[in-house]
C-alpha cells in the first residue's frame, strides 16, 4: 500500500507566527507529528510520503502514487482539509481524516471515506488490514484511550526538517483538571498519561542524530499534570543534555500551579525550559470561578507569573474575553494585568463554545448556541454563542484590547519588564557580573539573518521605527547579557503587531455584515443548534 499523509494549510492567525517566522527563513513553527506517529503506527510494508501543505505544495504525482490518503488536522483547518479531501475524492482516492477535527467536527461533514475519532495507537492495525483488504467501517472510535508507551518513535525521515523553527515531542496527553470551556478533557481525557523517560530521550535521541540544535516544544497538554512523572523526565533530562551536550531548549505547556512548586521550576530551569504557555485566562477571579478553572483561584496571578520568570522561564500567556461574568470593565482589567504580567506574548481570544466541551453543553441547553465556530478563538471577529455582555460590545471590547497590548511601545515595555525579572543585573562588584551571561551562543547564521532581516523590516521600513531603535540600542546596552532573547521577542512583536491590524480589519468587515444583517453579531439572532 502507498500511504500519502497529508496536513492541511493553517489561516493566517495569532498562532501561525507566520509573519516573524519569514524573518528566520523558515515555513511553519511545528511539523505535523500526529500524522508523524500515524506513519510510525502503519505497517512496515507499506510506503508513505507526508505532505504538509504548510510548507510545500500537494502535487498532483503524490496523489497519483498514493493507494490512500490519510489527513489529520485541528478544527481550524476544515476549509483546507475539505478542499483537499474533495481532491482526493474527484481523483477516487480512498480518504481517512483522524486528529482533533475529527473530534470537533460530525463525521458525516467531514465527507471522508473513513473517519478515526481519538488517538490511533490501538486501533491502527486493525484500520490498516482493513484498508488492505477493502472492508474498511467508515467509521473507526478507540473504545479506551492508549498509554502512551504504546506510541512509537515518530517517523522524522518524512519530514523537511530544515522548513520548521521548533521540533517537537509529546510525553504525556490529558489533564487532571476540569474547565468548562476545555475540548482536551474530552478529548485526551482527565488522568495524565505518560511515556516512559526512555521514549522520549530516545525522541530526542532522533533528533539529535538528525542534527536538530535549536528550540523542542513538549507538545503535551499540561506538562505538570503529573508532577511526580514530570520531574522523573526532568532529572533524566538534565542528565542527558550534560552527558550530550545537547543545546535544545525546550517549551511547553503547564498550569499556573507550577508556580507553587520551586523544585519542579528549578529543574526545568537546569534541564533548558526557556518558554512556557498558561492558560490564565482571565485577571476576574469570578471568571475563574464560573468556568471552573480553580487552579487559578485564590492567589495572586501576578505574583505567580513573576515568579515562574525569575527562574529564566518566559511565560507565554492564554486570556479570555466574554465570560458570562465578564462586567464592562474587563477591557482594562485584562490590559492593566497584561502590562503588570511582562508577559509580551499574550495570546488574548474572544470565549469559543467548541463542540464537545462541558461549555457548549451548558450553552445549548441554555439555547445560547450560534454555530460550532470556526476552531479559532484569538483570530476571532464573532461569536459562535449568545454572550451575557452586548456582543458588538465585546467584540469592539476585544478589538481594543489587542491594540493596546500590541501597541509597539507597550509590548516592547512588556519585554524589557520580563528581561529584567529572567535576566536580572548581576549585583555590583560580582566577579561572574563582567562576564557574559549568554550561555548558548546566539550569533548562530539564522539568527544573524533574523536580526538583519528584522533591521531592514522593522528598523527600515517598519511603521514604529522609533520604538523600534530605541528597543534595539536598549538590548544591545542594558540587556545585552540577553541580546538573544530580546531581539526573538522584537521579531515576535511583528507578527503580533501585523496581525492586530489584520484582526481589526476583519472585525471593520464583520461589523458591516452584521450591521447590513448578513451575520449576527449582535443578540438579535435565533440560535442555530
Ligand atoms: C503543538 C500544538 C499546536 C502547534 C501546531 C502544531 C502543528 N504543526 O500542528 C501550535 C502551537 C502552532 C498550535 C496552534 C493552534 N492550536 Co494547537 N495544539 C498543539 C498540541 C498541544 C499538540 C499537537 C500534537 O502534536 N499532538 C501530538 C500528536 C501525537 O497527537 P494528535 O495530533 O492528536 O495525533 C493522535 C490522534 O489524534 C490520531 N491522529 C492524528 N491524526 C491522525 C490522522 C489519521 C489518518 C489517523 C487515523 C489518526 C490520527 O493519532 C495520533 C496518535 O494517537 C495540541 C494538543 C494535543 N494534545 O494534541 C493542540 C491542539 C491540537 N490545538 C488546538 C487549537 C485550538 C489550536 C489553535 C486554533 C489555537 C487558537 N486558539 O488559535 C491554533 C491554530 C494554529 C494556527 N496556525 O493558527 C486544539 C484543537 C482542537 C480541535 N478540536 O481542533 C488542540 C487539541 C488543543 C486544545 N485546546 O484543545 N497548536
Ligand atoms: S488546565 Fe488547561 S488543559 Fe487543563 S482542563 Fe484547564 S484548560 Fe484544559
Amino acid at each position: 500500500m502507498n500511504a500519502l499523509l497529508i496536513y492541511p494549510e493553517f489561516p493566517e492567525t495569532f498562532w501561525s507566527f507566520k509573519h516573524a517566522l519569514k524573518f528566520l527563513g523558515k515555513r511553519a513553527a511545528q511539523p505535523p507529528l500526529g500524522l508523524m506517529t500515524v506513519a510510525a503506527l502503519l505497517p512496515g510494508a507499506w510506503n508513505k510520503r507526508l505532505v504538509d501543505t504548510n510548507v510545500e505544495p500537494l502535487r498532483d504525482r503524490d496523489l497519483a502514487w498514493a493507494d490512500v490518503a490519510m489527513l489529520s488536522g485541528m478544527h481550524i483547518q476544515s476549509e483546507s482539509l475539505l478542499a483537499i479531501v474533495e481532491r482526493c475524492r474527484a481523483r477516487g482516492l480512498r480518504t481517512v481524516v483522524g486528529g482533533p477535527i475529527a473530534s470537533s467536527v460530525p463525521a458525516v461533514e467531514l465527507k471522508a471515506d473513513h473517519v478515526v475519532i481519538g488517538e490511533a495507537e490501538s486501533l491502527i492495525a486493525g484500520l490498516a488490514r482493513e484498508l488492505e483488504e477493502g472492508t474498511a467501517r467508515p467509521l473507526y472510535q478507540a473504545a479506551e484511550r492508549p498509554e502512551m508507551t504504546a506510541s512509537p518513535l515518530p517517523d522524522m525521515s518524512l519530514i523537511k526538517m530544515k522548513r520548521y523553527s521548533t521540533m517537537t515531542v509529546q510525553y504525556s496527553r490529558g489533564c487532571p483538571f476540569n474547565c468548562e470551556f476545555c475540548d482536551i478533557i474530552e478529548i485526551y481525557g482527565r488522568r495524565p498519561r505518560t511515556k516512559a523517560v526512555a521514549q522520549m530521550l530516545a525522541e530526542l535521541e532522533q533528533l539529535r542524530a538528525a542534527g536538530w540544535r535549536d528550540s523542542v516544544f513538549i507538545v503535551d497538554d499540561n506538562f505538570i499534570g503529573n508532577k511526580m512523572r514530570a520531574k522523573e523526565l526532568l532529572r533524566a533530562l538534565v542528565a542527558w543534555r550534560a552527558q550530550t551536550g545537547a543545546g535544545f531548549e525546550f517549551i511547553t505547556e503547564a498550569s499556573l500551579n507550577l508556580a507553587d512548586d520551586t523544585e519542579l521550576m528549578q529543574l526545568m530551569k537546569d534541564a533548558g525550559f526557556k518558554s512556557v504557555f498558561l492558560g490564565i485566562e482571565t485577571p476576574d477571579e469570578s471568571g475563574l470561578i464560573s468556568s471552573n478553572k480553580l487552579q487559578n483561584t485564590r492567589r495572586s496571578l501576578l505574583d505567580s507569573v513573576a515568579r515562574i520568570q525569575s527562574y529564566g522561564i518566559e511565560v507565554m500567556g492564554g486570556f479570555i474575553l466574554g465570560f458570562d461574568t465578564d462586567k464592562d470593565d474587563i477591557f482594562d482589567r485584562m490590559v492593566e494585568f497584561i502590562e503588570k504580567s511582562g508577559i509580551p506574548i499574550a495570546m488574548v481570544g474572544l470565549l469559543q463554545a467548541m463542540p464537545g466541551t462541558q461549555l457548549f453543553r451548558r450553552l445549548r441547553s441554555e439555547g445560547r448556541i450560534v454555530d460550532a465556530g470556526g476552531g479559532n478563538n484569538t483570530f476571532c471577529d464573532r461569536l459562535n454563542f449568545l454572550p451575557r455582555m452586548d456582543a458588538a460590545k465585546l467584540v469592539e471590547g476585544y478589538r481594543g484590547v489587542m491594540k493596546r497590548i500590541y501597541n509597539c511601545e507597550a509590548y516592547y515595555e512588556r519585554v524589557k519588564l520580563y528581561l529584567n525579572r529572567a535576566h536580572p543585573k548581576p549585583a555590583a562588584g560580582d566577579r561572574a557580573s563582567r562576564e557574559p551571561q549568554q550561555t548558548e551562543p546566539w550569533m548562530t547564521r539564522s539568527n544573524l539573518r533574523a536580526l538583519v532581516n528584522s533591521i531592514v523590516r522593522q528598523g527600515v521600513f517598519g511603521r514604529h521605527q522609533w520604538s523600534y531603535w530605541k528597543f534595539l540600542a536598549e538590548a544591545a546596552t542594558r540587556y545585552r547579557r540577553c541580546f538573544g532573547a530580546a531581539m526573538t521577542l522584537a521579531v515576535m512583536g511583528y507578527h503580533f503587531q501585523v496581525m492586530t491590524q489584520k484582526l481589526s480589519k476583519a472585525i471593520d468587515a464583520a461589523t458591516q455584515l452584521a450591521e447590513s444583517g448578513q451575520i449576527l453579531l449582535r443578540e438579535t439572532g435565533r440560535p442555530v443548534l
